[in-house]
């Protein structure tokens, strides 16, 4: 299997439901390695853009909103910031994840026992991951510099599109 490296974000529900420490234990023990680590102001041009391949989906504006905090009451629009590595990374992160509806997700999964669909139909789902190797050369270098990984494999010519 070759080494892959995945972007993970807390999100808003799961950074103010204290759940931090605990995803971040959850990846641990599925033996993903951090290579990559900080907070970030999430504006709106970078959630756009992170989530561009949704911006037909009706839910699209409220996906915008919840990634950046806005039903969180977070002033800063923060988010924590990831990248595992290791082999088969992606896969084995989304794993970990579970589904993208919690209420289809493995129970046991981080989604599945975190996570909930607000009566709004809002997907309050703890965490981002990336879903495929070209989400994920894409999404790592759009939220990282290449100095901020500790051991970068992703090249700026794969990022596809990137805009900063
Ligand atoms: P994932 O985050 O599992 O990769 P995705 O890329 O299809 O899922 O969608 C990104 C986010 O958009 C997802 O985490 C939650 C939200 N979302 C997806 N489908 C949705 C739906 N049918 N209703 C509400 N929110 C949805
Ligand atoms: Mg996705």
């Amino acid at each position: 299997m070759p080494i892959e490296q995945t972007l993970v974000l807390i999100k808003p529900d799961g950074f103010k439901r204290g759940l931090t420490g605990l995803v971040m234990d959850r990846l641990d023990a599925a033996g993903l390695e951090l290579v990559a680590a900080k907070m970030v102001r999430v504006t709106e041009k970078l959630a756009r853009e992170h989530y561009r391949e949704l911006s037909d989906k009706p839910f699209f504006p409220n996906l915008i909103r919840y990634i950046r905090g806005e039903f969180h009451d977070l002033k800063q629009n923060q988010v924590l910031a990831l990248v595992y590595q290791g082999d088969n990374a992606i896969a084995r992160t989304r794993q970990a994840a579970g589904a993208t509806n919690p209420e289809q997700a493995d129970p046991r999964s981080i989604r599945g026992s975190f996570g909930r669909v607000t009566t709004q139909g809002q997907f309050e789902n703890v965490l981002h991951a990336s879903g495929n190797l070209a989400d994920a050369e894409r999404e790592v270098q759009l939220w990282f510099k290449p100095e901020e990984i500790l051991t970068p494999i992703y090249t700026a010519a794969a990022a596809n599109g990137k805009k900063k």
